[in-house]
């Protein structure tokens, strides 16, 4: 049978060209989903399946599929991951995964290999959240609903204009739903964004589970007044009910809330000038755990504080649920399959849990689903700074490949 491998000067070249899409100038990108940058990345994507006789489906949550298809497959086995970046991010997060993923698809087409299922290597729409979060993935899981849709992370015309840009109608968002009946499972490639690996000197994770988050917009409101002729001990300052709130929660973490990570990522107030105390003060909350009644504990206890800080200050508070995420598993399968071919290449493994959220977290509750993580020099990630080794990055590949083959043996179903 003919040996397929990775021809890494064409991996190495669609890492870089893709790279050059939304670049900024500090060596990260900026390709907010649906955004200019995002849909030139989705160009790109479409023109390099093409150019290796990949076809290429967009479904009705523009999730972009590179198609490889076989005489005798009924399921299909999806790899990918995201194009979209966060605001001036790093080139490797998600990237890496979706570049991974054409160049296996890319191989085993080229090696003449027949594979008892169809693969398919996927940009799935909106991971990083600019617009709802994990929309594409959720919309094809059949996850994504209407609730979700009434709490954006960006504004309603934002949202509008976006969908408009991608050309997708928001009421055919939820017909991407692929019945789980027809996939084998979901395979992804990713930088471990943390730095366990590179610290421990680990050449690849074999991702066991992915955290759940929960996220919320809080607003306090008092009352807007003259910063000069105002005595301090008359105001109604949201702003400073923003920040105390903002304090007393990380105490409240640090001290009582030992398995979560809360961040709040924006504060904005209003009217937001310098003479004049905020009447409002809006933040963005996001807090996450391996642990779902955690999860639940602690959002009993933002409730509680935001209520307490208010009432303290003499201000008014609402909390917006925006997200609900949950703690998911990786298939034991998938992992063991990860960890043979990993091994068999001669590189060292170790189990992790992902502190970060990802699409596979979609398809886990439905599918196999399972996660190769490769080192991030200094665990920096979401920042332009974001980098992993190059042959860290071909290590993953060459995985991701292994994975691939042994997975379409035993799930071809
Ligand atoms: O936020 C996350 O964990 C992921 O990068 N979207
Ligand atoms: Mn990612
Ligand atoms: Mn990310």
């Amino acid at each position: 049978m003919t040996r397929v491998k990775i021809d890494t000067s064409r991996f190495k070249s669609d890492f870089d060209s893709l790279a050059t899409i939304g670049a900024t100038n500090d060596g990260g990108v900026h390709r907010p989903a649906l955004g200019p940058d995002h849909l030139k990345a989705r160009q790109w994507f479409t023109q390099r399946a093409q150019r290796d006789g990949l076809t290429v489906n967009v479904d009705s949550a523009g999730n972009h599929s590179a198609v490889l298809l076989f005489p005798e497959a009924e399921k299909a086995l999806l790899l990918g991951s995201h194009l979209d970046s966060v605001p001036y991010g790093g080139k490797y997060d998600g990237a890496l995964g979706v570049v991974a993923a054409l160049e296996v698809l890319s191989a085993i087409k080229a090696s003449g290999r027949s594979l008892g299922v169809n693969l398919e290597a996927v940009d799935f729409t909106d991971e990083e959240g600019t617009l709802v979060g994990a929309l594409g993935s959720e919309a094809m899981a059949g996850e994504l609903t209407p609730e979700r849709l009434c709490n954006l992370r960006c504004s309603r015309e934002e949202f509008v204009e976006a969908l408009k840009r991608g050309d997708l109608k928001e009421e055919s968002l939820f017909q991407a739903r692929r019945n789980p009946d027809t996939l084998a499972g979901y395979l992804e490639l990713h930088i471990e964004q943390g730095p366990w690996l590179h610290d421990n000197r680990i050449d690849i994770g074999v991702v066991t589970s992915i955290v759940g988050s929960r996220s919320f917009r809080i607003s306090f409101n008092g009352r807007p007044d003259h910063a000069g002729t105002t005595p301090m001990t008359n105001r109604a300052d949201a702003g400073l009910g923003a920040c105390a709130f903002n304090l007393a929660l990380n105490d409240i973490v640090v001290k009582q809330f030992h398995d979560c990570v809360a961040t709040v990522g924006g504060m904005e107030f209003k009217p937001g000038a310098f003479n004049i105390i905020p009447g409002q003060a809006s933040l963005c909350l996001e807090f996450r755990s391996r642990d779902k009644d955690s999860l639940e504990k602690l959002k009993a206890g933002v409730i509680n504080l935001a209520n307490d800080v208010a009432r303290h200050r003499g201000l008014d508070v609402s909390l917006e649920e925006v997200a609900v995420w949950d703690p998911v598993h990786m298939s034991p399968d998938i992992q063991r399959i990860i960890n043979t071919s990993a091994s068999n290449l001669g590189l060292s493994t170790a189990s992790i849990a992902s502190a970060a959220g990802h699409d596979a977290q979609s398809f886990a509750p439905i599918i196999p689903t399972g996660m190769i993580f490769i080192p991030s020099i200094g665990g920096i990630s979401h920042s332009p700074q974001e980098f992993s080794k190059w042959r860290d990055c071909v290590n993953g590949a060459k995985v991701l490949l292994n994975a691939t083959l042994a997975a379409a043996e035993s799930l071809r179903g």
